[in-house]
């Protein structure tokens, strides 16, 4: 088992003094030099960081959110003058301003850091070639994955995202070991090789290390059998510090490790803002205890996840993540029913003969909400009839509603190049 931090291994309570007195810090930075995070902490009570006596003192302070950031966009938020900070990113948000990541050289350095703990743990070893299909630019991931890859002494190919058949190209011809994309657009590359008949037994791929939107164990089924790798599991958000919060270990595959040392998970009911214990679902809240330029308290991720805190296999302490069910936005409302994307694509994954690209179309044809699965079969020699019967039926025991079922010629579902457009939403406003 390879470790690229001793942090990862520390005796639960060594990490928990570290992260009481980080936490302190963190609050005090914020006391310091974010006003409007400082007045809402004073009006919680919270006056100087020394009244946090313990970690459990962590409820106790206000939440932060995406609406935070937006109200002070773009830099309202900074900890620390803006000429220290050395690096901005966006979220990839589409709706309205982006929220602003910002870095200050060691924040950079810490994220970094949690890179390459994560890709090693995902089995990433110096030497291999790395074949960096994640996004260049704004988006956290292309650089993110750059930085991890350099940092452990691979060899980086900054190939970004887009321009698919020349993907399959180099990475053939630059023998990449290790894929970094999102998992809707692996699955394109992977359609980019089978068009050009390279199989990708010819290929030196070894690894896939894929994040930034939900996907499911159907998913990563489909991905491994496709592209002959291991799949792994990253994921992060901007606001936080990238890709690199937490990531799976190759050898358990359980959920992901949280780097706790950087930032103090917990999960809270999306209602009440209640803490919930481990095993139960919730929203993920973050607190990035090192963070100098972006130093947010119990940030809101709006992600649906669970933490799992019984040791893993592996050898790490740190506490795992779930899966992501889907964010609290996605959220579907179908005649009453709650339903995620990811839920759909797990049953339909789950019927043979399917292709795994699709969207969901949600219309308002008349005063009830309709929902529609766009999909493809995956071949074009099967009775479509009774596919679209199959899954109509599958969707329609698992999930207690009806949903209609489209399906189209092949290759008619749009294809992503980074996060996969899941929902269409046609209903009036
Ligand atoms: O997506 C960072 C990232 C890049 C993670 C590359 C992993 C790989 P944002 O653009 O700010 O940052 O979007 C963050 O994407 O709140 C989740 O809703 C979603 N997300 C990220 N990773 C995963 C994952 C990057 N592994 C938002 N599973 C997050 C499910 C994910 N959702």
């Amino acid at each position: 088992m390879a470790i690229w931090n001793p942090a990862e291994i520390l005796p639960r309570e060594q990490l928990e003094a570290l992260q009481l007195e980080r936490l302190r810090a963190c609050v005090a930075r914020v006391l310091r030099a974010v006003a409007p995070l400082a007045a809402r902490l004073r009006a919680a009570g919270i006056a100087d960081a020394r009244e946090i006596g313990s970690l459990a003192d962590l409820r106790r302070l206000p939440f932060t959110t995406k609406a935070d950031l937006r109200d002070h966009y773009p830099f309202g938020l900074l900890g620390v003058p803006r000429d220290q900070v050395v690096r901005v990113h966006a979220s990839s948000g589409t709706r309205g301003k982006p929220s602003v990541a910002a870095y200050t050289r060691n924040d950079l350095g810490v994220w970094n850091e949690v890179m390459a703990r994560c890709m090693t743990m995902a089995g990433v070893r110096p030497g291999m070639v790395v074949h960096n299909a994640y996004g260049y630019g704004l988006f956290t991931g292309g650089l993110g994955f750059h930085q991890g890859a350099e940092l452990i002494g691979c060899t980086v190919v900054p190939i970004s995202g887009g321009f698919t058949q020349r993907q399959a190209m180099l990475l053939r011809d630059f023998g990449g070991n290790v894929l970094c994309a999102t998992p809707s657009y692996a699955l394109n590359i992977a359609e980019a090789l089978e068009r050009d008949s390279i199989d990708p037994r010819m290929l030196k791929l070894e690894l896939g290390l894929f994040g930034a939107e939900p996907w499911t164990e159907q998913m990563r089924g489909e991905i491994e059998r496709r592209l002959g790798l291991t799949a792994i599991n990253m994921y992060g958000l901007s606001e936080i510090v990238g890709p690199g919060v937490s990531g799976e270990c190759r050898e358990v595959r359980s959920g992901s490790h949280v780097h706790e040392d950087h930032f103090l998970p917990e999960i809270i009911d999306p209602e009440t803002g209640d803490a919930l214990p481990p095993g139960r679902e919730g929203e993920l809240v973050f607190t990035p205890v090192t963070k100098e330029a972006l130093p947010l308290i119990r940030y809101r991720t709006g992600d649906i996840a669970a933490l799992d805190a019984t040791p893993c296999a592996c050898g790490r302490t740190t506490v795992r993540m779930s899966r992501i069910r889907g964010r609290r936005d996605d959220m579907l409302i179908i005649r009453g029913v709650n339903l995620y994307p990811s839920e759909i694509e797990r049953i339909m994954l789950g019927v043979a003969d399917v292709a795994p690209h699709y969207q969901l179309l949600v219309e308002r044809p008349a005063s009830l909400d309709q929902l529609t699965l766009l999909c493809e079969p995956s071949r074009d020699d099967l009775d479509r009839e009774h596919l679209r019967a199959r899954l109509e039926h599958e969707l329609h025991q698992q999930t207690g509603i009806s949903i209609a079922v489209r399906l189209l010629d092949r290759d008619q579902v749009a294809r992503s190049e980074g996060k996969a457009v899941r929902v269409v939403d046609r209903r009036p406003r």
